[in-house]
């Protein structure tokens, strides 16, 4: 069996910026990552399956909800080591971040934020521990960059509604114990709502073919006439905002995730490069081969001194959404670019799964298309700085 060596790249001696606390929860995730997941990532990879046993595995670390207060049940950590962990998962493996940032920031930061008391104590302590996972629908077949369109619905019948539609593409859903389905009322007006498995007319068939984020589960939600409980729709925020605040939340940890997989990347392609011989010289002899590694330590370099000043901003309360949008496409980018030209530094060696890269560039091609495209962001960016936002469009008649 592979040993994972994996140590991180720190160029610009970010760890003086981490507190004591920021190191213990990335050792621990770390320590955890190389004895739990790392041995068997590649063949739940080549098999398509979500290592379940993992998930109370995942709560001991602090990866469900590392911010949600001590008080529901969360670790209460900041968001600097909500970002760390998400890393830590990362590196190894983009479907084990996906299941962690779901849970943490589109299932248990509405509840949290935008849920009843009720809600909260009711959910989030077994949400954090892995006891519940949750999933979050808001992507329908035809409305997935423009959520705002969502044709899913309710209509209220006493003290239920009934819950009518579908979404596709949920990270999660088929195993998942409940959903935060985002449905409109009947004035057209976008609520949060839990779904829980077992109400009559829910089911959550399984996506198959994937040929990316394969160690992650990902489904459909299908909503026949489901009666569920009004008091099951999060009172605090309705309106496209509620689930784009989630979004917010979701994106900063995927900002710090690409960028694990990216130095997990530069980290194998380093060690390759010193202990392959070719032309009796190690190949990080060869200027075109530095030239790559100086290329991504810089780029790696920029996104960590990038990502760890959104931490800052984030534990502020200051991060704003364009300032968010970019730390996660200029993270995702770099990586998959890293990914591309470390799998190159290793020759034929690099499209085995003896070598992680192969894997984390078919799953990177997910995190650039989901939380928002690559487009959407830089879209997101545009309006920021011009105030105008380039979305819709009004073809001529
Ligand atoms: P727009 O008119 O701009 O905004 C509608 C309302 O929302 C407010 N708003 C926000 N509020 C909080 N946080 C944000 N980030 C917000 N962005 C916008 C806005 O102020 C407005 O409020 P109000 O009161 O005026 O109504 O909306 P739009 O319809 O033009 O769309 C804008 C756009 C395209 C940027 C947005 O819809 C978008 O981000 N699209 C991308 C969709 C997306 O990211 N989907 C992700 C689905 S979940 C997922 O992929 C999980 S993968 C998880 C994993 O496995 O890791
Ligand atoms: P479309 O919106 O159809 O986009 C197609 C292309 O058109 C893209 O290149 C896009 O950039 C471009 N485009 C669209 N609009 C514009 C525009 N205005 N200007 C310029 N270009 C534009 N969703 C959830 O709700 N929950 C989940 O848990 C979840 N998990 C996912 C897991 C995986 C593995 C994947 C692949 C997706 C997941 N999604 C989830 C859905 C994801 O958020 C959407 O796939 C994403 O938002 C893009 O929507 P779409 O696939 O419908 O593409």
């Amino acid at each position: 069996m592979k040993t994972d060596q994996y140590t991180h790249p720190d160029y610009y001696a970010m760890d003086d910026l981490y507190s004591d606390e920021h190191k213990l929860v990335r050792d621990a995730a770390r320590a955890w990552v190389k004895k739990e997941v790392s041995p068997i990532i590649d063949d739940c990879y080549e098999k398509a399956i979500f290592p379940k046993h993992l998930i109370p595995g995942l709560g001991e670390i602090g990866a469900f909800g590392p911010y949600i207060p001590e008080e529901y049940g969360g670790p209460g950590l900041d968001q600097i080591s909500y970002g760390i962990i998400m890393q830590e998962l990362e590196r190894c493996d983009s479907g084990l971040r996906s299941t962690a940032s779901v849970q943490s920031s589109l299932v248990m930061y509405p509840i949290w934020k935008y849920g009843s008391e009720e809600h909260r104590t009711k959910f989030l302590p077994k949400l954090a521990s892995g006891e519940f996972v949750g999933c979050f629908g808001l992507t329908e077949p035809d409305f997935g960059s423009n959520p705002g369109g969502m044709l899913t619905n309710y209509k209220e019948d006493g003290d239920h509604v009934i819950l009518n539609g579908a979404k596709m593409w949920i990270s999660n859903a088929p195993f998942a114990d409940i959903a935060v389905v985002w449905a409109k009322n009947e004035e057209g007006r976008i609520h949060g709502i839990i779904v829980e498995r077992g109400m009559e007319g829910f089911s959550t068939p399984e996506m198959h073919g994937k040929l990316s984020l394969r160690a992650s589960s990902t489904g459909e939600l299908i909503f026949d006439n489901v009666r569920v409980p009004k008091s099951n729709i999060l009172p605090g925020k309705s309106g496209l905002g509620a689930p784009l605040g989630c979004l917010d939340s979701a994106r900063y940890g995927i900002a710090w995730g690409a960028l694990g997989a990216a130095m997990d990347c530069y980290d194998q392609a380093l060690r390759y490069s010193k202990e392959r011989i070719q032309f009796d010289v190690p190949i990080g002899s060869f200027q075109l081969i530095q030239k790559k590694l100086a290329e991504m330590i810089t780029e790696i370099t920029k996104a960590q001194l990038l990502t760890f000043r959104l931490g800052q901003l984030r534990n502020d309360g200051k991060a704003t959404t364009g300032q968010i949008s970019m730390a996660k496409r200029n993270n995702v980018e770099i990586a998959l670019n890293i990914a591309r030209e470390a799998r190159q530094i290793h020759g034929g060696m690099g499209i085995t799964s003896e070598y992680s890269m192969m894997r984390h560039m078919a799953n990177l091609e997910s995190v650039v298309t989901y939380e928002g495209t690559h487009d959407i962001h830089l879209l997101i960016t545009g309006m920021d700085v011009t105030g105008i936002p380039a979305f819709a469009r009004d073809l001529p008649k």
